[in-house]
């Protein structure tokens, strides 16, 4: 069976391996990704973000049993944007999630181990995109919410649940920096410790005087849980069938989906279009030619630039005048 077969049938070792490919930026994931595309698509994605050490991955362990008990399968990519060369969040997911990791309706993956920073989301969609053909129907994503990757991975998920905890100055300080914006539903995790009920009220407060949200037809719910204790997580399932329910009925779901897809085009366009501007300059030394002499005044940058798009797109072209293609002559 060839590669994309396989992983339509959701053999686990086709799937570690296209993934692998993925990563490490093999080109032989291309023609497996192109065949899987028109099975995409089916999955319903979950994003669950928040600080270090919130709860995230025991809640995604505990949501996930609840939706196992509701016979749906589910995949779960850990990424961890902070420590990529360490692996501790993989080991750390494998122990908490042990359960979880001999059920065949299950997949875990962690993005921890490898490099690609920066090309982290896109490699994210992609994995996502793997088990979603696979035939997961769940896909949760784990991401730690610090910097811009986690704002990249906001966009792969349709709905994001942002994990508070009580005890932590920085939460009502997150909510200022846009995370209104990006939850659709919020965690108060930790809900044993103290100060949970005073941040419950807390966030309520900011998001009943949130002008932005007040637009929405959306308000995002407050789900206290307790993750260790499996209490809330039926709630926040709850919530979570809500928030879809919303998405569907309004056509929302589409609509996000839809720009979601754009993004993702025009990246990859524009990712593969500059890989061959920089290919195509550093052939036979191009480019350090061409910066001598605009250096020394032998040319200028801005017709040096047209000049190199014009040769490139000819050469890139897929009818190219000459190839059996009749030129046509201007006017
Ligand atoms: N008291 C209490 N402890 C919790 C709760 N949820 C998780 N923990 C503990 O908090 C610690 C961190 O939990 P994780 O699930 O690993 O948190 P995480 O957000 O995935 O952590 P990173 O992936 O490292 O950012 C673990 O020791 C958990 O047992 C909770 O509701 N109450
Ligand atoms: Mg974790």
């Amino acid at each position: 069976m060839d590669c994309a077969a396989e992983v339509l049938a959701g053999t686990p070792r086709a799937v570690a391996r296209l993934i692998s490919w993925l990563e490490d930026e093999d080109e032989r994931a291309h023609p497996c990704m192109e065949q899987l595309h028109p099975h995409t698509g089916n999955a319903y994605i979950i994003g669950i973000t928040g600080s270090p050490g919130a709860g995230k991955s025991t809640l995604t362990d505990r949501l996930t049993r609840r939706l196992r008990q509701h016979d749906l399968t589910v995949g779960i990519v850990a990424v961890d944007p902070s420590s990529p060369f360490t692996g501790g969040a993989l080991l750390g997911d494998r122990v908490r999630m042990s359960q979880l990791s001999t059920d065949p309706g299950v997949y875990i993956r962690s993005m921890a181990t490898r490099g690609f920073l920066g090309g982290l989301a896109r490699a994210t969609g992609e994995v996502v995109k793997v088990l979603d053909a696979s035939g997961k129907d769940v896909i949760i994503i784990e991401t730690v919410g610090v910097g811009q990757d986690e704002v990249d991975i906001i966009g792969i998920a349709d709905t994001t649940c942002v994990v508070l905890v009580p005890g932590q100055g920085d939460a009502i300080q997150s909510m200022k920096a846009g995370i209104m914006e990006i939850a659709d539903i919020f965690v108060i995790n930790k809900a044993d410790h103290a100060g949970a009920d005073q941040l419950w009220s807390e966030v309520c407060f900011r998001i009943e005087q949130d002008s932005s949200i007040k637009m929405r037809e959306w308000a995002p719910p407050v789900v206290k849980t307790v993750a260790v204790e499996d209490q809330g997580v039926e709630e926040l399932r709850q919530a979570v069938l809500g928030h879809r329910a919303y998405l569907e009925a309004s056509g929302r779901l589409l609509e996000n989906r839809r720009e979601r897809t754009r993004r993702e085009t025009l990246r990859m366009i524009h990712e593969e279009l500059f890989r061959l501007v920089r290919k195509h300059l550093a052939d036979g030394g191009k480019l350090d030619l061409l910066v001598e002499d605009i250096l020394n005044r032998r040319r200028d940058p801005y017709s040096t630039m047209r000049e190199v798009l014009q040769n490139l797109l000819n050469i890139e072209a897929p009818e190219k005048p000459g190839n059996g293609v009749t030129a046509v002559k201007g006017p």
